[in-house]
């Protein structure tokens, strides 16, 4: 084997065992580098005369474009494992499932909400809202709350710092007397003044928090004017209401006598059903009565006139009752184990 041969043998052996291309530039070195084999050689053929340096020279440069050859041959294999390694790291399972797209629900108290809204709509009530930031007028004056009424109290009210007589709404009742005002000042010119039948659901707020209170919850009040409204259809109305909403007949209510500043004569609602794990249990449910007369006048209604009755009731509890939660507070944790368990 001539020299150069061998030197050949050696830089594919060299380059063949270079595991990366770092190794291989280190290979590379001893044969084309500074002091590499190849290159000592060239510099000698400066103490050679001039044939032979030139017969020699053609020989080196061969053996030179050998190793270089072999050099690019194993960078092209290196590069080539290198990007199979990094393919199969990469690789991607096309027929693995998907992760799918994670579908919303409706918040259980809006279920409820949106049974209450039907319900009401199919007997003809319309659905109204007014400002949660209220003043004292609306939510007590107007509903015939006395001056010393504990309600009013700082203990029981949210009331905003630095502004007198402004307070969050502790019931729906300030959406009715907007309701009543407006309805009142539309048909003022008109012999009769159409029945007024709205519903008012929202948050309201009150300074109380425990497993079954929470210092925001959410109302429903009703309210039904014209004349002749009796406490019979106010019965009639609840009755059937909660017969619709629990969906069954199996089902029994009574009004207990309350009091209520707003209404006169007033009651509450207990309801028990007469079927089922709860059968015979007696629920409080709601309270309602005749709207007082003083409220249909601070409403701008000509109490000598029209009548009318309206209820309230907590639409927390009522989807409580229905799905048998027994913790307010799991309502607004917004735990997704909970909420979840609502969807269709
Ligand atoms: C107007 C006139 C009268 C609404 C009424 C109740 C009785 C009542 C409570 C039920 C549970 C509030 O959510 S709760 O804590 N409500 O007992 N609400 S009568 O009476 C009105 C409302 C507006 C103009």
């Amino acid at each position: 084997m001539s020299h150069f041969d061998q030197i050949l043998s050696e830089a594919q052996a060299a380059f063949a065992a270079a595991a990366d291309v770092p190794a291989l530039e280190q290979a590379k070195a001893r044969f084309l580098g500074k002091s590499g084999s190849l290159t000592e050689l060239l510099k000698g053929l400066g103490k050679l005369d001039p044939d032979a340096r030139r017969a020699a020279g053609a020989e080196i440069n061969q053996c030179k474009s050998a190793v270089e050859a072999a050099l690019e041959a194993r960078r092209e294999a290196l590069r080539a494992s290198q990007l199979e390694t990094q393919l199969r790291a990469e690789a991607l399972d096309v027929s693995l499932p998907g992760r799918g797209m994670g579908v919303g629900g409706l918040h259980p108290v809006n279920r409820t909400l949106e049974r209450f809204e039907t319900l009401f709509r199919s007997i003809g009530f319309e659905v109204a809202d007014g400002p949660e930031i209220e003043g004292d007028w609306h939510n007590f004056t107007a509903l015939n709350t006395p001056e010393n009424h504990p309600a009013r109290s700082m203990h029981d009210t949210f009331y905003l710092q630095d502004a007198p007589g402004v307070l969050l709404r502790t019931h729906t009742s300030p959406v009715q007397i907007r309701s009543m005002q407006a309805h009142a000042a539309k048909y003022a010119d008109a012999d009769v003044m159409p029945e007024l039948r709205i519903i008012a659901p929202g948050r309201v707020y009150r300074v109380d928090s425990d497993a079954t209170h929470s210092p925001m919850f959410h109302q429903v009040e009703g309210l039904w004017i014209g004349e002749n409204i009796s406490f019979a259809g106010l019965k009639g109305v609840i009755i059937d209401f909660l017969k619709r909403f629990f969906e069954t007949d199996e089902l029994q209510v009574r009004f207990r006598p309350s009091f209520f500043p707003f209404t006169e004569p007033s009651a509450e609602i207990d309801f028990a059903f007469m079927s089922g794990p709860n059968k015979g249990r007696w629920l409080e449910i709601a309270g309602c009565g005749m709207v007082h007369p003083n409220v249909l006048k601070n409403g701008d209604i000509d109490a000598q006139r029209y009548t009318g009755f309206a209820f309230g009731m907590g639409l927390d509890r009522l989807t409580m009752l229905r799905y048998g939660i027994n913790d307010l507070r799991l309502f607004f944790e917004n735990d997704l184990r909970f909420l979840t368990q609502f969807k269709d």
